[in-house]
């Protein structure tokens, strides 16, 4: 029983991918069950089979101890922890033949904080592999985008799983602009084109040496591009899956 986490900075598109996903797997009939980790989720665009939402909630945490929003996040976050007996007898209980988890909406709670590996760890011990969304919209800018594959180099330190990437949202813009995101992740020549090309001064020089840096570290994070809205890219993510948790098996046999 494969797991698999989705995980992206607030906004990047989370729940929706989850939402896209698991419905488009079940059209194509396969046993998906979803979970949702975020306590302070108010509405979702799914129907979780699993919720820590019955474990921990959020707006409960904040007239029970007077917190306001991010202080009752935090602490929800935390209190996490303690459910994952819980949550990973739910997951065990769906039998599903691949579960895909919603992760807290600001991702610095879950990857910066001891609950999310510890979770990651302890939901299963079946295989597992973390998807993380660069938002096509924010990552359009070199800048930001360089400053996105820290994040995402900084998640994947946190975790140590198999990690792959996704640019999401991709039906928010020009066909010719997504494919330009695409081949920055692909070549850093292009990257540096692009930064070279479109930034100034101080955003450029700062650009240009954290280039350096993944350079450096030998990182490198080919996006598959896709969209919740269109279903565009969901074939590709799901053989990228297959690839890294079935050895390119099916989920079901
Ligand atoms: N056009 C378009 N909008 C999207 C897509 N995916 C998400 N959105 C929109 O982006 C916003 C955030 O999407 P969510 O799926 O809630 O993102 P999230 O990462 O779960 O957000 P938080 O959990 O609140 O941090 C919503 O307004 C969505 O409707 C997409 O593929 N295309
Ligand atoms: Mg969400």
């Amino acid at each position: 029983m494969p797991l698999v986490f989705i995980i992206g900075t607030a906004g990047s598109g989370k729940s929706n991918f989850t939402a896209a996903l698991s419905d488009w797997l079940r059209m194509n009939k396969q046993d998906v069950a979803t979970v949702n980790l975020d306590a302070g989720a108010l509405k979702l665009p799914y129907q979780p089979d699993i919720d820590v939402r019955n474990y921990v909630d959020a707006t409960d945490i904040m007239e029970r101890y007077g917190l306001g929003p991010n202080g009752a996040a935090v602490m929800a976050a935390d209190l996490i922890a303690d459910e994952c007996t819980n949550l990973a007898r739910d997951v065990e209980e769906a039998h599903a033949d691949l579960t895909i988890v919603d992760t807290p909406g600001q991702m610095e709670l879950f990857a910066f904080r001891a609950a999310g590996p510890y979770i990651v760890n302890e939901l299963t011990k079946e295989q597992k592999a973390l998807i993380y969304l660069f938002d096509a919209v924010f990552s359009a800018n070199p800048l930001n985008y360089v400053s996105n594959m820290f994040l995402a180099a900084a998640v994947y330190n946190r975790f140590l799983q198999p990690q792959f990437h996704l640019l999401s949202k991709i039906d928010l813009l020009p066909k010719k602009t997504v494919n330009q995101i695409i081949d920055w992740s692909k070549s850093p020549n292009a990257l540096e084109n692009a930064i070279e090309e479109k930034l100034e001064d101080t955003k450029r020089l700062f650009s240009r040496n954290m280039l350096k840096v993944i350079a450096k570290l030998g990182i490198q994070f080919p996006l598959t591009p896709v969209s919740s809205k269109t279903n565009e890219g969901l074939i590709a993510t799901n053989s990228i899956l297959e690839r890294i948790l079935m050895q390119g098996e099916k989920y079901t046999t």
